[in-house]
């Protein structure tokens, strides 16, 4: 009789069987998921599919390289896999080339400022007190601290000053002028950096992580085509795996960034997640996205709308994309504050700096919001106005508990009528 090969019962087993205690933890989250409104404007709600892909078996295979041109054997399955999610990416924004391995949107433009940028070259980003990210030159990132920052910002209307980003321009000779932003409602002129950018011998790197799932479904201006190199996540507005992505269309960057992704900043690429990722550009390219795109501008537009009646103030006055930054000082309250009361009445967002706040990131003035995850769950505008008097309600009265847990009622019947397990 053979032996029972103990290592091999113990790996078919179950996560419930293996690991009791994180299977119970994910349970939780997934509670979480379905009896809150998520309202970060970074989240969305990942379909089954693209969990699927998560979880495949490619987790166990290590293809350093690219296709055809990898330093392990056995890599024809995620060969293809990667090959696919190039070619789906490309469709999906018009580029020519497209390097899918970068393992997040940090890296992403890591490996960009790696290929074009030597320590101590000047970088030019949005500031992030007016809406920019870490990676666009903040003092605590590595933007920061190796290269030479020179923030850009917004002027009295809370729209980007394009006067003084191209005066800075030409005063600082950057190597690499980034637009797109984590907190920035408004679009951008994408046109204008790239002119900019070649008057004074720059790279125009959009970051459009943020807006890439409205810009797939047609409904926030391409950036692909004008700026010089894209960057992307590929969660967020897109709804796929976490994960970066690098588009451009001149032959003469592949060689450069490709070199800064691999060897030059990663080793082994995630296949399982690049699969994940084709999942996701493959459901993006279905003509239902432009639909889902169209529904998370709307929704945003009308909590902006909804919110303003409600006595907050929008920052810059609305939104023309999925995200908007509520000032919440009207109410007498801080960002802290207002996330605290919020989430106990299960409604997640984040603080967030406003334009100007006098107060510190750790507390701020505003909240930042946006409708991918909630428009995901197949809410449409009246939910966006039932949404808004929720929130107002919880911070009319923050320190209330029979208001919040009232809320947080409302909020779990709303959000058991657009269960998390009906998305499509
Ligand atoms: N942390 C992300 C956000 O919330 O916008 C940016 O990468």
């Amino acid at each position: 009789m053979p032996t029972a090969n103990p290592v091999k019962s113990q790996h078919r087993r179950s996560l419930k069987e293996t690991d009791p205690s994180i299977y119970e933890i994910i349970q939780r989250e997934e509670r979480r998921q379905e009896h809150n409104l998520e309202l970060i404007a970074s989240e969305n709600i990942a379909s089954t599919a693209v969990r699927e892909a998560l979880a495949c078996v490619m987790t166990d295979k290590f293809a350093e390289g690219y296709p055809g041109k990898r330093y392990y054997g056995g890599c024809e399955h995620v060969d293809e896999a990667e090959q696919l999610a190039i070619d789906r990416v490309n469709q999906l924004f018009g580029s020519k080339f497209a390097n899918v391995q970068p393992h997040s949107g940090a890296q992403a433009n890591m490996a960009v400022y790696h290929a074009f940028m030597k320590p101590g070259d000047t970088l030019m980003g949005l500031a992030l007190s007016d809406g920019g990210h870490l990676t666009h030159g903040s003092p605590v990132a590595f933007s920061g601290q190796m290269y030479n920052i020179v923030s850009y910002g917004l002027k009295a209307d809370e729209t980007i000053d394009y006067d003084d980003l191209r005066k800075k321009a030409q005063e600082s000779k950057p190597k690499i002028i980034v637009s797109g932003a984590s907190a920035y409602s408004r679009e951008f002129d994408f046109k204008f950096f790239t002119k900019t950018a070649e008057e004074v011998g720059a790279i125009h790197m959009c970051d459009m992580a943020h807006y890439a799932g409205l810009i797939a479904g047609g409904v926030y201006p391409n950036p692909v085509g004008t700026a010089h190199i894209t960057t992307s996540t590929t969660h967020k507005s897109l709804r796929g795996p976490r994960g970066g992505i690098i588009l451009y269309d001149n032959e003469e960057y592949d060689k450069p960034l490709r070199m800064s992704v691999f060897p030059g900043l990663q080793g082994g690429p995630l296949m399982h997640v690049i699969a994940a990722k084709a999942v996701a550009f493959g459901l993006c390219l279905q003509p239902d996205w432009k639909q889902y795109a169209q529904q998370v501008k709307k929704n945003a537009q009308a909590l902006a709308a909804a919110l303003t009646q409600e006595g907050f103030r929008i920052v810059s006055g609305g939104t023309d994309s999925h995200l908007m930054l509520v000032d919440v000082r009207p109410f007498g309250i801080n960002g802290k504050v207002a996330q605290a009361a919020l989430e106990r009445a299960n409604i997640t967002t984040n603080k967030n700096t406003i334009p100007n706040d006098p107060e510190k990131p750790f507390v701020t003035s505003g909240v930042r919001l946006g409708t991918p995850a909630v428009t995901t769950r197949g809410m449409k505008e009246p939910e966006m106005q039932e949404i808004a008097a929720q929130i107002a309600t919880v911070l009319r009265a923050p320190d209330d508990d029979s208001v919040t847990s009232a809320v947080k009622e409302d909020v779990t019947a709303l959000c058991s009528r657009f269960s998390i397990h009906d998305v499509s």
